[in-house]
């Protein structure tokens, strides 16, 4: 086995991720059929729906209406997507933990090479364990993760289980699980190659392995490298982190519920120190263009409060506290701080405490 097949990947996705953000916010939903999308009566889209409304039929990208047929007593939600971009930008940051080297595909999922982390003994199984509890008790919705030496198993690996699963490929076990696969599993191979292919007799990986590469080229020009390749397990593409991190952030969920000034704002100072710890951690390098206070009410509401600064500063923080509070006389049960970084990365670093205010 090549070094790059012995790679540790996990690949994360989160389970019918808007709706069970929705269902999360309302848990009058649960157990309902609920989907996230446009209005049936304007020609609207589902975006996704929960798993009860998929036992109807009801899928991602379907016209509303012909959603409801299926299912009368469906919910649709109109879409929030910054309530969707909250969560992703949280759930990211709890893979941050584990690993630099996390290169999201979309809000809801990210592949993660945790090769060389010392996270959890280093096992990459028990990373996605933790992952997947992790998102559940601070976030609040599930995720299902696959673990594999390489991205097509490891995104193939997280499929297997969903929902709220978990399935590991280990590399000694690579040979066997990929020959089962039917080939439409292959990235790349839509509707017409595998037609193509099951004229030829082939439906699953184990009958592709029986073609050479000459042939395969032979038959589908450069893509026969790849299909020779997948069906044996192979995929050397490596995980890109394309992004860098776009903000860093901490918060804690209270047993009991804050309800006066003085006390949110000792807790925003414990806050800030384990901000401090996790930047340093991250060892970004790039630089902070913002700080963030974030508000959740018992009532589960919840409001941002951020101003434009280029260093961690404690008065700074307070001010913004001191407005979020001002919003609304409620008992709060989360506090959170954070910074975002500027978008460029390749400025020189200042100091992360600052006293001098350049805002
Ligand atoms: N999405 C969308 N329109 C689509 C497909 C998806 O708006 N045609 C949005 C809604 C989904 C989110 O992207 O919640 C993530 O897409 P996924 O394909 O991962 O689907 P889900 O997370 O909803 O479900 P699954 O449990 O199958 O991952
Ligand atoms: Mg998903």
């Amino acid at each position: 086995m090549s070094a790059i097949q012995s790679k540790k990947i996990i690949h994360c996705d989160c389970d019918c991720f808007y709706a069970a953000i929705e269902i999360r916010d309302n848990p009058q939903l649960h157990g309902l059929p609920v989907a996230v999308g446009g209005d049936p009566t304007q020609r609207g889209v589902i975006a996704t729906c929960n798993y009860e409304a998929r036992r109807f039929g009801v899928r991602s990208a379907m016209a509303s209406a012909y959603a409801v047929k299926l299912c009368p007593s469906l919910l649709i939600i109109p879409p929030s997507l910054n309530k969707y971009r909250e969560a992703s930008e949280q759930i990211m940051n709890i893979y941050q933990d584990y690993t630099e080297r996390v290169e999201p595909l979309s809000l809801d999922e990210a592949y993660l090479d945790v090769s060389e982390s010392s996270k959890c003994g280093g096992s990459a199984t028990l990373i996605a364990k933790e992952i997947r509890a992790r998102v559940f008790k601070s976030i609040g919705i599930t995720i299902s993760s696959g673990v594999a030496p390489n991205k097509f198993l490891a995104k193939i690996a997280s499929g297997w289980k969903k929902p709220n699963g978990l399935f590991v490929i280990r590399p000694d076990e690579v040979e066997q699980f990929v020959a089962q696969l039917p080939v439409e599993n292959l990235f790349g191979v839509g509707k017409v190659t595998a037609s193509r292919l099951k004229a030829l007799g082939i439906i699953t990986c184990h009958d592709l392995r029986a073609w050479s590469l000459s042939d395969l080229l032979h038959l589908f020009g450069s893509f026969g490298q790849q299909l020779y390749e997948l069906c044996r397990g192979i995929d050397s593409r490596q995980v890109t982190p394309d992004r860098e991190s776009k903000s860093i952030s901490v918060e804690t969920t209270y047993i009991k519920d804050l309800t006066t000034a003085d006390e949110c704002w000792h807790e925003v100072q414990i806050l800030i120190g384990e901000l401090e710890q996790r930047i340093q951690q991250a060892n970004a390098s790039h630089l902070i263009r913002k700080l963030f206070i974030k508000i959740k009410y018992d009532d589960f509401n919840r409001t941002t409060t951020e101003c434009i600064y280029h260093a961690l500063n404690a008065d700074k923080f307070k001010k913004l506290l001191d407005v979020g509070l001002l919003r609304r006389k409620r008992a709060i049960r989360l506090l959170g701080v954070g910074v975002r970084f500027e978008q460029e990365s390749n400025r020189l670093q200042l100091p992360l405490f600052d006293s001098v205010d350049i805002s």
